[in-house]
């Protein structure tokens, strides 16, 4: 029986709702032969992480799968790598709003996802939902945490893969809004079932281009 901790923000910048946890929320408690433990958590620096490794430590799950809002984008964004550094553009919810901050002094620059980023992606695509490979988080709460939880498996060694999802906005947070891209949450739900199911069945990535010219 496989374990997996999936979890989402809550709502920040300003929006109501966050479509990452919305999604995560409406995931099944079990797929297959899979146990699916779901978790927000704060859209805040380092709390958001406290919260993350207690609950990894409580749980032992074999995957963790952290999902996040990322307003503007088109697609199912899966994640391939975090960068050791906190620079907000807006405060967190919390207030605090760091600029250039190192986010583990004894960590590495970055540390890519352990996920298999190309497997899902190509899944995700096959069920006729648009789907990519992005190579940045960010530099937000989302990058904060991506670097966490694998610094955390890192540094603890832990036999757990990891990595993060960004998804685009939903149908009701657009309205109003001009030009913004926006998916129905039914289909990032059903994304992120397909994301489950193919990282259970690539322990080890496919080879397949997931390039992009800048
Ligand atoms: N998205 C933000 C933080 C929380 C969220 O859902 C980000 O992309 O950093």
């Amino acid at each position: 029986m496989m374990k997996i901790l999936i979890t989402g923000f809550e709502p920040f910048g300003g929006e109501k709702i966050n479509p990452a946890w919305e999604a995560v929320n409406s995931l099944p408690s079990k797929i297959d032969d899979i146990d699916i433990f779901k978790l927000q958590l704060p859209t805040v620096f380092r709390a958001s992480g406290l919260k993350l490794f207690e609950a990894i430590d409580l749980l032992k799950p074999d995957v963790v799968i952290c999902v996040g809002q990322a307003g503007g984008r088109f697609d199912f964004c899966v994640e391939r790598i975090a960068i050791n550094i906190d620079d907000g553009r807006i405060p967190d919810n919390n207030g605090h709003q760091p600029i250039d901050e190192t986010i583990f002094k004894d960590g590495e620059n970055a540390y890519f996802s352990t996920l298999p980023i190309k497997a899902i992606v190509e899944e995700v695509k096959k069920a006729g939902i648009p789907a990519s490979v992005s190579n940045t988080a960010g530099t937000y709460v989302c990058n904060h945490i991506m670097y966490s939880l694998l610094y955390y498996i890192t540094k603890n060694k832990l036999n757990i893969r990891g990595g993060f999802i960004h998804v685009p906005y939903i149908a009701q947070q657009v309205i109003g809004k001009k030009n913004t891209p926006f998916m129905e949450l039914s289909t990032l739900t059903k994304a992120l079932e397909i994301s489950i199911r193919a990282t259970r069945d690539h322990c080890v990535d496919i080879k397949v281009s997931g390039g992009k010219e800048c």
